[in-house]
């Protein structure tokens, strides 16, 4: 195996979750690691000037024929093992235990992946790294859904009524319970997550980890008891609460089935005894599995590499909250529907079956786990019942990190049930923030907002926090949708000088004076956030819950951020943001 080879790898598990930008900022003796990963890093693409994506695209296929060429010939798994090791010591970035722990955690995946993948090189590539890499445009992985012979119904604009009686949804995103966190450990290490008593080692502790956390590290047992409780006792009266995924540390080097299931069992226990009579409703995060990302197709029945594992323990663990019905769907793609209220549905998705880094897609990505074909049928069904249905994930649909192909079915499926479909709660980028999706044939009318809730945990930069939503209630005229929705945000400086205190940061119709939440009201905020920075700083505090410690935007970062808001539909920012900024692309 060529030494490019494994760069490649590095480069690919390092442009994803692995490392945080500022992280890599310690490797300044390996320029050329520095240069892979700036290369390679997918928040940057559709960004950058076209020649440094060119450069991208033909490095990255470059590496990923090597990397087929060693899957395909059936290079002995131990061997592949020991030689990405050797070299991984040798580059002396990573210690030797995360070393290892890389390379006993990821190889087999990757490789078996890649050796029953029949993609080439460029599809790969476009897989990783999106609209930057030519589109090839393959059979293999261009599919569309099939709706059924339906005429879609006239889309009514109906504005929930002032006054009306609401119901309370709690959304927990991104807890990343980290078991090993220790109070005064080595909050600033090397590795990509500190505050653990072997962060210390070589390092003098000058950022010791806090008492309930560091804006570096994820988050203590005791945080999220804290957080819950506080919860219980300011908001008694929260009808069902959305658990977006992601409950387990960031530690992807070092991830095992036991101690990932762990993790799930503690934040389901201490659930179940602090709200004993609420309903919880689960979705799986990308971090929910081993390896981090890895979500396999159903036909895939290898023990070693299949997902049953996870599925049959969450069946169980889901008992109290989502009925037996649910079974098969949960235990076929860890996705399932459930009535909240008459005529009203909530439908839990396992988006990392458009996660670019779940490495199964490049074996199989053509709706995998038939879930948008389910998906169509659940909406179809309350469609003609006449109920109202959210659709609850982790990765937000949008997203660069959600394969294209995907992506585009998802929102056509938005377009057509838009009648339908009157809520969307995603999360995984840990920031406070929304996609907007608009008429597939006119992009000037927005026709839905899927809402991506701020993370609990601080890594990295932000302050934790959790929602609130106040979806219409329960009368004649209900309409189903979000009618308002707060933010509540611990200082994390603050509580580790004296104790945690959970406050309310804003209200979105207050704070951005709106008359209501609708898509159209937050695509005029968008535009008005282009004209007015004071406006955008307000949404960019939020944006990162106040925090002490991240730098302010740059134009760049702020055309960046503004986009996001619009893309409802991942990996099309040309076409997308072409208004916002012309001189970026
Ligand atoms: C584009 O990127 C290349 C390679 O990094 C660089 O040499 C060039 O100056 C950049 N061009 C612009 C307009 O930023
Ligand atoms: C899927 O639909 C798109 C346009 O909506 C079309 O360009 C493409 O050819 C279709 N692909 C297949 C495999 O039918
Ligand atoms: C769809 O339904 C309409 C009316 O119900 C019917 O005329 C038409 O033939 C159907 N099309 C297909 C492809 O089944
Ligand atoms: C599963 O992994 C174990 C341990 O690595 C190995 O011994 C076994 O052969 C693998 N099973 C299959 C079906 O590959
Ligand atoms: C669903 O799974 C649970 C937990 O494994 C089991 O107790 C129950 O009998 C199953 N129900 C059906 C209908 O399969
Ligand atoms: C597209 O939508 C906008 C905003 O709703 C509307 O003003 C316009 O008339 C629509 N255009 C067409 C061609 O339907
Ligand atoms: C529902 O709304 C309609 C029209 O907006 C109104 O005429 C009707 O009185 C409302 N019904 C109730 C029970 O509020
Ligand atoms: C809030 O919005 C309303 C209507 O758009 C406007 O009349 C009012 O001046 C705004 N208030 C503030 C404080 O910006
Ligand atoms: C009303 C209308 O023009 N609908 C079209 C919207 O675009 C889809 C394809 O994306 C067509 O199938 C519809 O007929
Ligand atoms: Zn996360
Ligand atoms: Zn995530």
């Amino acid at each position: 195996m060529k030494f490019e080879t494994i760069l490649f790898l590095f480069g690919l598990i390092a442009s994803g979750d692995f490392f945080s930008k500022d992280e890599w900022k310690h490797f300044e003796s390996n320029t050329a690691l520095q240069q892979i990963y700036s290369m390679l890093d997918l928040r940057q693409m559709g960004q950058t000037n076209l020649t440094q994506n060119k450069m991208s695209c033909s490095f990255c296929e470059t590496g990923a024929n090597m990397l087929l060429g060693v899957a395909k010939k059936g290079y002995p798994l131990q061997l592949a093992k020991i030689t990405v090791t050797t070299i991984c010591y040798n580059m002396r970035i990573f210690t030797k235990e995360m070393c290892d722990g890389i390379v006993e955690v990821y190889v087999p995946t990757i490789l078996t992946a890649f050796k029953i993948s029949k993609l080439t090189s460029s599809a790969i590539c476009n897989f990783l790294l999106g609209e930057s890499c030519p589109d090839v445009h393959s059979f293999l992985y261009d599919w569309n859904v099939t709706f059924p012979n339906v005429t879609k119904p006239i889309a009514v604009k109906n504005i929930p009524q002032d006054g009306r009686p609401t119901i309370k949804v709690l959304q927990l995103a991104d807890l990343h319970l980290d078991l090993k966190y220790v109070e005064g450990s080595n909050g600033n290490c090397y590795d990509p997550l500190c505050c653990r008593p072997f962060s210390n080692s070589a390092y003098l502790v000058l950022f010791p980890a806090g008492r309930w956390g560091h804006y570096k590290c994820d988050v203590p047992q005791k945080t999220i008891e804290n957080m819950l409780r506080s919860i219980a006792k300011q908001h008694s009266d929260v009808e069902y609460i959305i658990l977006s995924g992601d409950l387990v540390d960031h530690e992807v080097w070092a991830q095992t089935r036991h101690g990932t299931l762990k993790n799930l069992e503690i934040i389901i226990a201490m659930l179940k005894e602090i709200f004993p009579n609420t309903l919880v409703l689960p979705t799986l995060g990308n971090h929910d599995t081993v390896p981090c990302g890895s979500y396999a197709p159903p036909w895939l029945s290898d023990p070693n590499h299949s997902s049953i594992w996870l599925y049959e323990k969450l069946n169980v663990l889901w008992q109290n909250w989502i009925p037996s019905t649910e079974n098969s769907t949960i235990l076929r793609g860890g996705y399932y529907s459930h009535q909240v209220r008459p005529g009203l549905r909530v439908a839990s998705i396992n988006t990392n079956f458009c996660y670019y880094l779940n490495w199964w897609l490049y074996a199989d990505s053509t709706d995998p786990a038939d879930q948008l074909k389910w998906l169509i049928q659940v909406l179809q069904e309350a469609e003609d019942n006449d109920e109202k249905v959210h659709i609850i994930g982790h990765v937000p649909p949008g997203d660069n990190g959600c394969l294209e192909t995907w992506s585009r079915n998802y929102y056509e499926i938005v377009n057509r049930y838009e009648s339908t479909i009157t809520g969307q709660f995603f999360s995984h980028t840990h920031s406070d923030e929304f996609e907007i999706f608009y008429d597939v044939n006119n992009s000037s009318r927005p026709t839905n907002i899927a809402y991506i809730g701020p993370s609990v945990t601080p890594w990295s930069g932000e302050n934790p926090a959790y929602r609130i939503y106040y979806i219409d209630g329960d009368h004649a005229n209900t309409t189903r949708k979000v009618v308002d929705h707060e933010t509540w945000i611990m200082d994390l400086d603050e509580a580790n000088n004296d104790s945690p205190q959970w406050f309310r940061l804003y209200s979105a119709k207050r704070a951005y004076n709106i008359s209501s939440l609708g898509p159209s009201e937050w695509n005029k905020l968008i535009y008005a956030m282009v004209k007015d920075d004071r406006l955008f700083q307000l949404f960019y505090m939020h944006y990162h819950r106040d925090s002490p410690v991240i730098p302010k935007y740059n134009p760049e970062k702020k055309i960046r951020i503004l986009c996001d808001l619009k893309s409802g539909r991942s990996r099309d920012r040309v076409n997308t943001c072409s208004d916002l900024s012309i001189d970026l692309y």
